[in-house]
């Protein structure tokens, strides 16, 4: 079983269970969490959810390395994004408590499970990223909301490069919003589910005082088109301006444009615009491209189609924004 369900004392748990692929959401999962939650919210023994991953790590995303291996022709490029969201945003509006454990890992469509829920606990080990911009793909699972809406450009500097952060900047972004630490993992999840509330630690100096993101560098160089935040990052910081020259440059391109109309919208046309622009990307070879260079051959050297930013003009981005004949309608 892939995601397991259990209840105890008034609390419904669920177990991410791919400790091997890092706990990856695949289809099955998303569709069999969306029928619980629906029935946990008729259920009125149930006051509370807990959503942990097994093992060392809560998730690492979506899974697109399978998405990738069952090709083009298949209807799983659809229907995972398509239920996906739909899951992202019925947890938005579910009724009840709602705790995910952020162990370890949290990235992409493990942050979309868990972030509009009312708790989100980091722990020591806890590492945040957005890094589809390294597949070919996008921050997708309400990135286009929650990003743009982070202090200091530092949700469109995390969008870009896929720079990972502790529990420290989780914490002090806003994104995790209780810090327990590993020893403490065990009791802390007994008192929630036998009591319902939430123990609390202070994080240690030491874990506060970890060289952290350079929010004053980061406003100033993540402001305006991508244009411009590579001419300011080749002048400013040439590590990050080399990072952002290995990222697929038509993702960067999406990535900004859609960050920028993520602004003024509400959650629901965020996660609707994401998954029409989800079925240009996942179309797109530099998906499957950027899938095998990080997850399946692991060359990480991927060969991206447009090479450079520079060869891409405005009307081929402005034509990922179409609307498909197909729609999440919320
Ligand atoms: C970008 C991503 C993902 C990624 C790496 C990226 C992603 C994802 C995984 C992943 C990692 C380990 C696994 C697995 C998937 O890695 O979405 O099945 O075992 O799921 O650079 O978007």
């Amino acid at each position: 079983m892939d995601i397991i369900f259990s209840e105890l004392n008034n609390t419904g748990i669920i177990t991410l269970n791919r400790p091997k692929a890092l706990n990856a959401l695949n289809l099955d999962m998303a569709k069999k969490l969306f029928d619980k939650l629906k029935e946990w919210e008729n259920n009125n023994n149930i006051k509370r959810v807990l959503l942990i991953g097994e093992g060392k790590h809560f998730c690492a995303g979506g899974d697109v390395k399978n998405l990738s291996l069952e090709g083009k022709e298949s209807p799983l490029r659809k229907d995972f994004f398509f239920s996906e969201y739909k899951l992202n945003y019925q947890i938005s509006n579910f009724k009840k408590t709602y705790l995910s454990l952020w162990n370890g890992v949290v990235m992409g469509g493990g942050i979309g499970l868990s972030l509009y829920g009312n708790y989100r606990i980091v722990t020591d080990t806890t590492k945040f990223a957005m890094p589809e911009t390294a597949i070919g793909f996008f921050p997708d699972v309400g990135g286009s909301y929650f990003l743009p809406r982070i202090k200091n450009n530092v949700g469109i500097f995390l969008a870009l490069t896929g720079h990972v952060i502790d529990s420290n900047e989780i914490l002090n972004l806003g994104l995790g919003t209780h810090y327990c630490p590993n020893s403490e993992i065990e009791n802390f999840i007994d008192q929630y589910i036998m009591e319902g509330n939430i123990k609390e630690f202070k994080i240690p100096a030491e874990n506060s005082s970890k060289k952290s993101i350079n929010h004053a560098l980061i406003n100033e160089c993540f402001e305006g088109d991508i244009t411009n935040i590579f001419k300011k990052l080749q002048s400013k910081n040439i590590d990050l301006f080399n990072i952002l020259n290995k990222k697929c440059p038509m993702s960067l391109l999406a990535t900004s444009t859609l960050l920028n109309k993520g602004k003024s919208k509400d959650l629901k046309q965020c996660l609707e615009m994401e998954f029409n622009l989800s079925q240009k990307m996942v179309y797109r070879d530099d998906f499957d491209e950027g899938i095998d260079a990080v997850l399946i051959s692991k060359h990480h050297n991927p060969n991206w189609n447009p090479s450079s930013i520079i060869d891409i003009e405005l009307k081929d981005v402005d034509k990922l924004f179409e609307l498909n004949s197909n729609t999440l309608n919320l």
